[in-house]
């Protein structure tokens, strides 16, 4: 541990206590929020309305209870588990979301959106809700891509557990690929995200586990299962790049990759950060440093991250986001980490590429652009959310809500400080007793004005929850060009926010399918040229905390128009559309518009694709069709 921090840590112990009064605050805001919120839309340009239970989305997350060893910290050790995944499962032009359950027993959902602003749980009628067992393990996410090229999104859940692959069948049934697939047989992973890392067309996978892939949490061999360091932790789960062979089953390529880490990964997402051409992965880790694999043939991946800036201060890493804050078409990276105000305050960092580097490197801004302090952060995603033009920050953060008036910040402080045999033994750490650790948190809504600066409004637009968040999901389940906010929060309920965004302001989104590249466009990249100015956004698996954002591009566009989408497959082949609509969903398939493929890639496994999407929704433009 470094001296720095040490002394940090040590100081708190003797200062503790101010984290009670921190509980106050959520209740101070609320009064104002009702006076302000009736004008956020005037102010900001859109307001959030939880709007949930009119939607009929009510569930409500349950923890699993692990072996009872762990009783005295279980609500640290069974902290995570909520989670959101969206994407369009039957393919009827209406986005849907997946919402995992944690306890054993306990039941997963499926949201199948209706198009009349409700949605209905179809989870156990398609196979995928009974999912958490003690012998399988219990789900902590979900993430949705399109392995095997048939047109419809299927469904890796990832657990305390055994990784499951669900097949989707059309949208009418999910089945269990089960050990066909080639999966591990049992990684703890908090996240994992589907990339096409050899760039053949095929989806591949890369899980992170985080415990240890030999523990079981419910039978513990002994009680050293806990990291050894909180700044050096290298005793965490191993990681699993799993190559998709393209007949339905994958192969670890892990060790032939040269990915050797063994560090606490919470948070994994893959895009092509440093212009390569193939997707970069970048791992927030907890208790260390993060981590930035960069492939330049497809095959071997080298750690950067210290060369590049990201992965030299070890922090709490438990984010993973990708966003062209400043409009110049470099993807920033987003890390949550810890603050609590007068105890520890480690900062968010949001890591800009430099204009003068050639590429690689990265300067950390959060503290200049005011976007540093979230509390115990966990998802935090890039959107625009007020449709300027400008992508916005929404943050959802608080660890153990319990009790009110009582803090663990000082026994966590004192065990943080200890050395490595004392830490990594759960026997050594202080019982909670049913108190806090940076519970009942502001959320934070960060609107970017384009030009560096960052103005938090959770209150005023009506982000006025207070659950532990763990993960948040951007998508226009509404079909209304706005992008809605999915929260799901740890022993708490999922939330739906409805965005109301002034209809004044443009906006256009893009559906982008593969047909060389991979069906689901992961990967794909476009450039929005647009009013003499550019939007760069890719498309992603994973984003945030054990989160998927709806996988279409939405760009806010102010009063503006668009002069030209500049779209670049992970084939390699470059697409333009010239003005395109505003206001539209576009579904743009790769190559439809006469541009010719780029040779020696033609795939067969596209030879039995579906020749016809389904009818698009209302509100949807064809692009291929014009
Ligand atoms: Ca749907
Ligand atoms: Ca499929
Ligand atoms: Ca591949
Ligand atoms: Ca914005």
């Amino acid at each position: 541990m470094n001296s720095a921090l040490r002394q940090r840590l040590i100081w708190l112990v003797s200062s503790l206590l101010l984290a009670a009064s921190v509980a106050a605050i959520p209740a101070l805001n609320a009064r104002s929020a009702s006076f302000a919120h009736v004008a956020a839309t005037n102010r900001f340009g859109f307001r959030l309305v939880e709007s949930a239970a009119a939607a009929h989305v009510q569930t409500q997350h349950e923890a699993p209870t692990f072996d009872e060893r762990l009783a005295h910290i279980m609500p640290q050790i069974a902290s995570t588990g909520a989670s959101v995944a969206v994407a369009d499962f039957d393919r009827d032009g209406w986005q849907d979301f997946y919402v995992t359950n944690s306890r054993e027993q306990s039941l997963n959902h499926l949201y199948r959106n209706k198009g009349d602003g409700t949605f209905e749980d179809v989870a156990a009628a398609l196979g995928v809700a009974d999912v958490n067992q003690r012998d399988a393990g219990v789900s902590m996410g979900a993430v949705w891509g399109d392995y095997d090229n048939d047109g419809y999104d299927d469904l890796l859940l990832y657990r305390y557990g055994r990784p499951e692959l669900f097949h989707n069948e059309q949208g009418r049934r999910f089945v269990s690929t089960g050990a066909h697939a080639g999966l591990p047989a049992h990684v703890n992973a908090n996240s994992a995200t589907w990339l096409d890392y050899d760039r053949d067309g095929r989806l591949d996978l890369f899980i992170a586990g985080y415990w240890r892939e030999d523990i079981d949490l419910w039978a513990l061999p002994d009680t050293r299962v806990m990291p050894e360091s909180f700044e050096y932790a290298n005793n965490g789960g191993r990681k699993y790049l799993l190559r998709n062979r393209g007949d339905g089953t994958f192969e670890d390529r892990t060790e032939a990759a040269g990915i050797r880490s063994r560090r606490w990964t919470l948070a994994v997402a893959a895009a092509d950060l440093l212009g390569t051409g193939y997707p970069a992965l970048f791992l927030a880790n907890d208790y260390g440093v993060s981590e930035l694999y960069v492939t330049r043939d497809g095959r071997t991946f080298t750690d950067v991250a210290r060369e590049s800036g990201v992965g030299v201060t070890p922090k709490s890493g438990m984010n993973a986001s990708f966003g062209d804050v400043f409009n110049d078409g470099r993807l920033a990276i987003y890390k949550s980490n810890i603050s609590e105000p007068g105890v520890l305050v480690q900062g968010n960092d949001l890591w800009v590429p430099k204009e003068t580097g050639k590429g690689g490197e990265y300067e950390n801004l959060a503290s200049s652009l005011g976007v540093d302090l979230g509390g115990w952060s966990w998802s935090a995603q890039f959107g625009d959310l007020n449709n300027d033009g400008t992508q916005d920050l929404y943050l959802v953060n608080g660890y153990v809500s319990a009790g009110e008036r009582s803090s663990y910040w000082y026994d966590f402080s004192v065990i943080a400080v200890g050395h490595s045999s004392i830490i990594s033994d759960a026997a050594n750490w202080p019982p909670m007793k049913g108190r806090s650790l940076s519970g009942y948190q502001r959320k934070r809504v960060w609107i970017n004005d384009g030009a560096g600066r960052f103005t938090e409004v959770a209150q005023v637009v009506g982000a006025t929850d207070a659950f532990d968040g763990r993960a948040a999901a951007l998508a226009d389940l509404r079909n209304t060009g706005a992008l809605d906010v999915l929260v799901a929060n740890q022993r708490g309920p999922l939330l739906l926010y409805r965005n109301e965004v002034d209809p004044a302001r443009h906006w256009i989104e893009l559906d982008l399918e593969g047909t060389t590249s991979n069906r689901s466009a992961i990967g794909a990249r476009v450039e929005l040229q647009w009013n003499g100015m550019k939007q760069l956004q890719e498309v992603t698996a994973a984003s945030g905390f054990s989160a998927q954002n709806g996988r279409r591009l939405h760009f806010g566009l102010g009063a503006g128009s668009v002069d030209r989408a500049v779209i670049h497959w992970p084939s390699g082949q470059t697409q333009v559309i010239e003005k395109p609509a505003v206001n539209q969903l576009h579904h743009i398939r790769e190559g439809a518009t006469g541009l010719a493929l780029a040779p020696g890639l033609a795939d067969p496994a596209y030879a039995g694709a579906p020749a016809q999407p389904p009818t698009p929704a209302p509100g949807h433009r064809d692009i291929n069709a014009r």
